[in-house]
């Protein structure tokens, strides 16, 4: 039997590696990169902050960091500045290699993301949780059930709200739940979590890494500094993590997953969740029926999140409630309508091609699936199967759409549309009564959107326009 056991805590005192009034350049001026500028400047480093954009929102939100006394270059990064200083925090989306960081004069000066920038004045133990989905749904839900176990926590990292406005604005929290994307784990350097949590790896992000290898590795690197005190949590149905952590991670595990075996602290039995206890026999936390997230991944995500409150001190009647009361995030599997018979459902952070086969299995059919956006790299042929069995139609957009009718156009109808607002009436016209309309785009939106969250929204107000739901 695996034990949990209380891993809540205090991480040993941490010293930032490089200290002030040092230099810092910050690299890119949006959430993370103002977030860090923020703290650099309360603790007293000397900050220059740059962006390649130079337009008004980026000027507002410089603003206040040029008050407190930050160097502000926008338009581009000044290469004698960035030579200047002594380190350098990258924001996660750009690119560690890139050209500006390998000249002669910068490439010996050390770059941090800004995750490792926060752990260096975060006097709280961390639950660190990472994989290429379900990331903020667990993230979500650990401190859903944390707060119903009366354990005051923050939620924070690629969620949206940067580690480092976190640390900035502690108040009385006594643990910390963030979530850690790829981008910003490859320039950790002294980030040592107290609880990681690896749900998942398939392969994302390939027009950024070199391969699927480094993708994979990046994500290990969560357990780089972690030690006998501390607990890695790790997906037992997942062959590639059972594989890459031997060897790899060096603390105590405990895994979750659908089996239970001798090796899950938690698992899947008789349509229910259950845990097994340090001592006695295992208890069953809640049964399917109460569960309001759709589809088997979810089951993951809450598996993991059990193991995570466990550790953390949190009864099993606190993680029974957290779980009963969570209903959720927008743009994940979110029911948006109910018309003419038909569902509508909003996967849009579904970029990938592994989000989007989850989704598919969490429904039985028939479904008419609109995909599309920026091509992330990945084979979208894994789909055939679920489409051949469930898909009545396939609408595919953006960029990728003659990849997509390429790939998979012998598993189902396929056709083409310029644009969300034609996929959205096609998607109608084909539907039946009984059918999911299912936007489960698995790849990026950024040839039509700003992000995923402003595809999704724009999806949302189409559908409940055409629908008679929304305005018109
Ligand atoms: N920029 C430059 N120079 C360049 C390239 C970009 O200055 O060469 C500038 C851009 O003009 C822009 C800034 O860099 O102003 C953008 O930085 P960023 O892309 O890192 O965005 P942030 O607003 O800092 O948001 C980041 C995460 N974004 C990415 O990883 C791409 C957010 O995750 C995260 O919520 C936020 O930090 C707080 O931690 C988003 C995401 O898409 C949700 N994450 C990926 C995912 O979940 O798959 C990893």
């Amino acid at each position: 039997m695996n034990r949990a056991g209380m891993r809540l805590h205090r991480p040993e005192r941490i010293k930032p590696l490089i200290s002030p009034p040092a230099a810092a350049s910050v690299l890119g001026a949006g959430r993370s990169g103002i977030a860090a500028a923020h703290l650099l400047l309360n603790r007293d480093y000397r900050v220059y902050l740059s962006d390649s954009r130079d337009d008004d929102m980026v000027r507002k939100d410089c603003q206040a960091v040029i008050e407190l006394g930050a160097q502000v270059n926008l338009g581009g990064h000044d290469p004698a500045r960035l030579a200047d200083s002594d380190f350098i925090v990258i924001s996660p989306g750009i690119d560690d290699r890139m050209e500006l960081l390998q000249r002669i004069e910068i490439k010996d000066i050390p770059v941090f993301s800004e995750v490792e920038l926060a752990y260096w004045f975060s006097p709280l133990p961390t639950v660190a949780v990472t994989g290429t989905n379900g990331k903020t749904t667990t993230a979500s839900l650990i401190g859903g059930i944390l707060q119903a176990a009366g354990i005051r926590c923050q939620v924070a990292g690629n969620i949206g709200r940067p580690f480092c406005l976190a640390v900035k604005e502690l108040k009385d929290e006594i643990v910390l739940v963030i979530e850690i994307s790829s981008f910003q784990l490859h320039t950790v350097k002294s980030f040592h979590p107290q609880i990681g949590i690896l749900l998942n790896l398939s392969p994302d992000h390939l027009e950024r890494y070199g391969s699927v290898d480094e993708y994979y590795s990046a994500k290990f690197r969560l357990f780089e500094n972690m030690n006998e005190n501390d607990l890695a949590i790790l997906n037992a149905d997942d062959p590639e993590i059972e594989l890459r952590a031997q060897g790899t991670v060096k603390c105590p595990v405990v895994w979750f997953g659908s089996k239970n075996s001798d090796k899950s602290l938690a698992f899947v039995k008789d349509e229910a969740v259950w845990l097994q206890l340090e001592k006695g026999d295992a208890v069953r936390v809640v049964g399917f029926n109460e569960i309001k997230l759709r589809g088997y991944h979810n089951l993951e995500n809450i598996l993991a999140a059990a193991c995570a409150a466990t550790a953390c001190g949190a009864p099993v009647e606190a993680i029974t409630q957290g779980v009963k009361s969570f209903t959720g995030l927008p743009h994940r599997l979110e029911t948006v309508a109910d018309a003419e018979g038909v569902t509508w459902v909003n996967d849009s952070k579904a970029t990938t091609v592994e989000s989007v086969l989850r989704a598919l299995q969490s429904f039985s059919g028939p479904l008419v699936l609109i995909m599309g956006g920026r091509h992330k790299g990945a084979s979208f042929k894994p789909l055939e199967t679920e489409l051949r069995l469930k898909a009545r139609r396939l609408i595919a957009l953006g960029e990728a759409a003659e990849i997509i009718a390429r790939e998979l156009g012998s598993s189902c109808r396929v056709e083409l549309v310029p644009g969300l607002e034609q996929a959205v009436a096609r998607a109608r016209e084909a539907a039946q009564a009984g059918d999911t309309v299912l936007l489960s785009p698995g790849c990026s939106s950024f040839d039509m959107f700003t992000d995923y969250e402003h595809r999704g929204e724009v999806f949302k107000n189409i559908v409940l326009r055409m629908s008679g739901y929304g305005p018109h």
